[in-house]
């Protein structure tokens, strides 16, 4: 009995200790998975990385910020097409002519048709159809790449920026730039048919008229006292008279851009828009 107590203890001590060998290996297992995540911070498979998606010119190399930084458009940046892009950066004197890219989703929309001097800005226009059939994806990226190398090859992008979708205006209006800050708006209804069509005339958000039934020829003049610079004025239609649309024509004074006679065309409660740029002494 002696003998078979023993060999229960000898087994029993056997056993645990199995089992601390294998408690003993389990604490060892994550210990190996934390050696193979150094892979994730191997920093020169992150750089091939963000190569890979960008456009093929020969300059595949990012460049150190020392030697080409982006510093606008800033990061999460909102421009409307139409708006004006102010590409900026810093560089390495050894930097003298870069060429610059408007890319979207890893393709170029825009590009500089000669080499930029490196002089740390250029202004461009944001065509207005530049979200064509891509309303859905509005993050850009400028890419700068060096053309004329002294001893650096490559590229540098900017931060994410957003160009939002700008809202369409089949109302007829389009913008004008004037040569003054006091000038005079003239509406009148259509010759053929001038059926009570009854309007709003807003100027930068508050009510210059209220209510005004339209009238045929020669119309009716409205002063309008602009601020320098950017105006918005809005019609808002309150009617269609009898006859459906509201339409009407819109002479505008001292018009040196953009088309001094124009003609809306709006549903009852649509409200039709055109921005007024006056340039005094232009
Ligand atoms: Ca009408």
């Amino acid at each position: 009995m002696r003998t078979v107590r023993m060999l229960s203890v000898l087994l029993v001590l056997v056993l645990a200790m199995a089992g601390c060998g294998r408690h003993y290996y389990y604490y060892y297992v994550p210990s190996g998975d934390d050696g193979g995540e150094e892979e994730t911070v191997e920093p020169q498979d992150g750089e091939e990385e963000e190569d890979a998606p960008g456009e093929e010119t020969g300059t595949d190399a990012v460049l150190p910020e020392e030697v080409l930084l982006i510093t606008g458009p800033a990061e999460d940046a909102e421009f409307m097409p139409g708006d004006e892009l102010i590409v900026e950066w810093a560089s390495s004197p050894d930097v003298a002519t870069v060429a610059i890219q408007l890319m979207r989703s890893g393709s170029v929309l825009l590009e500089t048709t000669e080499a930029t001097e490196s002089d740390g800005e250029e202004t461009w226009d944001i065509p207005a159809d530049i979200n064509d059939g891509n309303e859905a994806y509005n993050r850009y990226q400028i890419r700068m790449t060096v053309l004329d190398p002294k001893g650096y090859v490559g590229y540098a992008l900017s931060e994410y920026f957003t160009i939002g979708v700008a809202e369409e205006d089949d109302s007829g209006l389009s913008d004008v730039v004037v040569a003054s800050t006091s000038i005079t708006i003239t509406v009148i209804d259509s010759g053929a048919l001038i059926d009570d069509d009854t309007v709003d005339i807003l100027l930068n958000g508050e009510a210059v008229i209220s209510g005004l039934i339209l009238v045929g020829p020669p119309g009716m003049d409205i002063p309008l006292e602009l601020d320098s610079g950017d105006n918005t004025v809005e019609i808002y239609a309150v009617n269609e008279g009898t006859t459906p649309p509201n339409t009407a024509t819109l002479l505008i004074s001292d018009v040196t851009e953009g088309e001094a006679e124009q003609e809306w065309h709006l549903s009852a409660g649509e409200t039709g828009s055109l921005v007024v740029t006056a340039e005094p002494g232009s």
